[in-house]
């Protein structure tokens, strides 16, 4: 067993850039190059992996690395044995329900007996058993916004941040079912030496935000 504190972050997209950011800020530094599957911090005992986001929860669950940072909803849908350790305050967006700007929607009872495209499915579902409907669950990985156009479904649930995809297809956020932002999630049974490692990164993580406030 190494005594390098594994760090998975997202190979490409739109964690890339701040969980790379937040690494170095908090003083660790990298030998560049963005197309290698991993890379050791020059400084601190940390080793970084690049992975698709959605695979990240799996990978730390099977403690093929240590910690990870993804986006809340991430976290909450793959349901894997990881904590929430801490909140990133980037990558900010909202998980909601959105139906076409024609409907008329009054309340959350509208859903009952339709039909809900998401590429989240269990926190769709664990919402409408919260509020009592029974609904259809589509799954698609991609382009949901599209899906009640093209006659798939009545209603979708996907990530908005500013609205303007929702609105480009003729939708409207009638509700937000999370909020979300990137988090470090990690194995619930890390053994000291890495749970040492961690507190040190947090630690200055947290210097690092007390700085800029
Ligand atoms: O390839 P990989 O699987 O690693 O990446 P991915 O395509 O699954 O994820 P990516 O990079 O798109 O998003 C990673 C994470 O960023 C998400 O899981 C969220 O936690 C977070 N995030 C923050 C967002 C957005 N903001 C966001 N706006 N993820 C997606 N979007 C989408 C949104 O659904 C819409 O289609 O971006 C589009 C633009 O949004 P509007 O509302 O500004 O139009
Ligand atoms: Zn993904």
């Amino acid at each position: 067993m190494s005594n390098l504190l594994r760090i998975a972050i997202q190979k490409s997209g739109r964690l890339q850039e701040g969980s790379l950011d937040l690494l170095k800020e908090s003083g660790l530094s990298f030998s560049n190059g963005k197309d290698q599957l991993k890379t050791q911090a020059r400084n601190f005992p940390v080793e970084v992996l690049f992975l698709r986001d959605d695979d990240i929860p799996q990978y730390v669950e099977d403690k093929v690395a240590d910690v990870g940072i993804v986006g809340e909803n991430v976290f909450f849908e793959k349901q894997k044995k990881n904590e929430l350790v801490k909140r990133l305050d980037f990558a900010k967006c909202r998980l909601s329900m959105a139906v076409p700007r024609s409907e008329n929607y009054t309340d959350v009872q509208w859903l009952n007996g339709k039909n809900i495209a998401t590429s989240y499915p269990n926190i769709v579902k664990d919402f409408l058993q919260k509020n009592n409907i029974k609904a259809g669950i589509h799954e698609i990985s991609g382009s949901v916004e599209i899906a009640p156009g093209i006659g798939l479904a009545d209603a979708i649930c996907d990530l908005v941040s500013t609205g303007s995809t929702l609105l480009s297809n003729g939708l409207k956020e009638v509700e937000v079912v999370m909020q979300s932002e990137a988090v470090i999630i990690a194995s619930p049974d890390l053994d000291i030496e890495k749970q040492k490692i961690l507190d040190k990164l947090l630690f200055r993580i947290e210097a690092v935000r007390k700085a800029k406030n």
